[in-house]
């Protein structure tokens, strides 16, 4: 696997999960692949999650692991290509890296969406840049698109969960005071479709994923009908994807609290999972009486996050030893 960032990547979804079944029995199973091998961490943005799992992962396969917060404990990094340099940025991707490549035998990249231009975000520039001039393996650890990590967590965690062999997945819109990037609901739109699920997603009219990641899933602009019969209701935020109106991209169209998941919206499922990939901000996208019922699952969620990630990482080593 030389890129870990969209479903293909991980190949067949039922080999992938048995391998993360038989990885949470035992995770210490494979401490020798990782001997004297390194993943840097790269870390453009805020994270809790992402950074402690990536790391505890790399652990467990007996990996060194090189956390970096650009911006903080590096020289600020500029992205754009043919700029004149003159501003607070001190180096450039170009150089750092290929420097950061030669350090290490595997990269991990958390990068958001600038959500200012579409067409910048959507072309993942900053990956890119990565993946062409790194020469390792690259993970997106939340680039500007997708979520992989999150995702493959996501779907192991419905997996042990579900009750039924095709469970009904509801992915909701939920209001969020600022504007966050489509990279969350992207990938896991993607995972979904590509699993043995019901798939539907609701948001509000003009929050409409990329065709790309909506695939075939049923959109539903009507909430509560969406939530019926659910089994699983995974709430996110996202900005305005500017499908039809690319002017309106990364902007917030509604924060329309009717959204938040309450008591009342679980009334109508299957008495669904609660899931979040979070950090969440609770009565805005979910109310306390949800997150806090035993029908939340979003601890082991985010414990799958380890799991995700140690699969990948495995995949990886297991590639550059041939
Ligand atoms: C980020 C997002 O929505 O993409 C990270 C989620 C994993 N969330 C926030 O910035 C609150
Ligand atoms: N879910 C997730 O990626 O969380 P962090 O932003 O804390 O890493």
């Amino acid at each position: 696997m030389k890129t870990f960032f969209h479903v293909s990547d991980i190949g067949d979804l039922s080999a992938a999960l048995k391998e993360a079944e038989e990885i949470k029995k035992n995770r210490f199973a494979y401490k020798h692949l990782g001997e004297n091998k390194t993943i840097m961490l790269v870390f453009f943005n805020s994270s809790l999650r992402t950074r402690l799992s990536s790391q505890k992962a790399a652990q467990n396969l007996g990996m060194n692991a090189i956390v970096l917060n650009i911006g903080q404990d590096s020289w600020k990094l500029e992205t754009e290509l043919g700029v004149v340099m003159d501003g607070d940025k001190g180096e450039h991707l170009r150089e750092a890296i290929p420097v950061m490549g030669s350090y290490c035998d595997i990269i991990g990249v958390r990068s958001f969406a600038g959500l200012k231009d579409r067409d910048y975000d959507y072309a993942e520039t900053v990956l890119q840049q990565f993946i062409d001039y790194s020469g390792r393996p690259i993970i997106s650890l939340e680039s500007a698109t997708v979520h992989p990590c999150q995702a493959f967590a996501d779907l192991i965690t419905i997996n042990e969960y579900k009750k039924k062999d095709r469970p009904k997945v509801v992915l909701s819109w939920a209001p969020h005071p600022k504007s966050l990037p489509q990279a969350v609901p992207n990938s896991f739109a993607e995972w979904m479709n590509a699993a043995d699920v019901d798939f539907v997603i609701t948001n509000p009219e003009g929050y409409d994923l990329d065709p790309k990641f909506v695939g075939d899933a049923k959109v539903e602009h009507d909430q509560m009908k969406a939530l019926e019969g659910a089994d699983f209701v995974y709430a996110k935020n996202w900005s305005c994807p500017g499908v039809n109106n690319p002017e309106d991209y990364g902007k917030i169209l509604s924060k329309d609290m009717s959204w938040t998941i309450d008591a009342k919206h679980m009334a109508v499922t299957n008495n669904a999972y609660f899931m979040h990939c979070l950090p969440v901000r609770r009565n805005m996208i979910v109310s306390d009486e949800v997150i806090d019922s035993p029908q939340s699952i979003v601890i082991p969620e985010a414990a799958n996050r380890e799991i995700s990630a140690q699969v990948v990482m495995k995949r990886m080593l297991e590639d550059l030893q041939k």
